[in-house]
């Protein structure tokens, strides 16, 4: 979860905005179930991280909605675009990103392999867990060919879809869902990704 004063506006996102400083990191252990408890849940109902804290008590939860706060109460480079082109095509590529590679390896993971435990895991359907695998290669494959027009999957600016896709391969890793070798465009993507200062942060 994350801490910031209400009036000033979390990660990769506050990391690109230079803003790291003004937040302050508390680790939730997932794993351990502690985003599911009655005490999380009243932060945020969606049971799940991150979660951004205001310092008037309030709670601003779902990476999107974070990034627009972040993006609007702070200056220096837009991650969500500037003209109604730039963030139309920017939510685009994220959304795509979003459902086909980072929800689609949580799924697997939630459904296909013992994902949080069998006290966390009460409800598991392998076949749509395995489905969505395939919907993470199919979209891996896609943004590969996207990578290979664009220097960034929005165009020729890094941008939220950039850190939604690179945290979906980073998910994919702690899944085992493999990139395929022949994905150079995504590959060499990923590995300029991570040498920005944000990221490697
Ligand atoms: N749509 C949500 C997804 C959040 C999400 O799935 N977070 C994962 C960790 S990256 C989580 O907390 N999973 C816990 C669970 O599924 O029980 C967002 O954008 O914040």
């Amino acid at each position: 979860m994350s801490r910031v004063p209400e009036s000033r506006p979390h990660s990769h996102r506050a990391g690109r905005k230079g803003v790291s400083d003004k937040v302050e990191f508390i680790p939730v252990d997932v794993m351990g179930g502690e985003h599911r408890t009655p005490e999380f849940k009243a932060k945020n109902p969606d049971a799940a991280v991150p979660c951004l804290e205001l310092e008037d008590g309030s709670h601003i939860a779902q990476c999107n909605a974070i990034t627009e706060y972040i993006d609007a109460m702070f200056d220096g480079p837009s991650l969500t675009g500037v003209t109604a082109q730039e963030r139309a095509r920017i939510s685009m590529m994220n959304l795509r990103a979003e459902n086909g590679l980072l929800n689609a390896v949580g799924t697997y993971f939630h459904h296909a392999t013992p994902g949080l435990g069998p006290d966390l895991e009460t409800y598991q359907c392998a076949e749509w867990g395995n489905k969505q695998k395939e919907v993470a290669e199919n979209t891996m494959a896609y943004l590969d060919s996207v990578l290979a027009e664009n220097d960034y999957l929005a165009g020729d600016t890094f941008s939220v879809a950039d850190i939604t896709a690179f945290a979906g391969l980073a998910f994919a890793d702690f899944a085992k869902v493999e990139i395929p070798e022949s994905l150079t465009n995504l590959r060499a993507w990923r590995a300029k990704i991570a040498t920005r200062p944000s990221i490697a942060a």
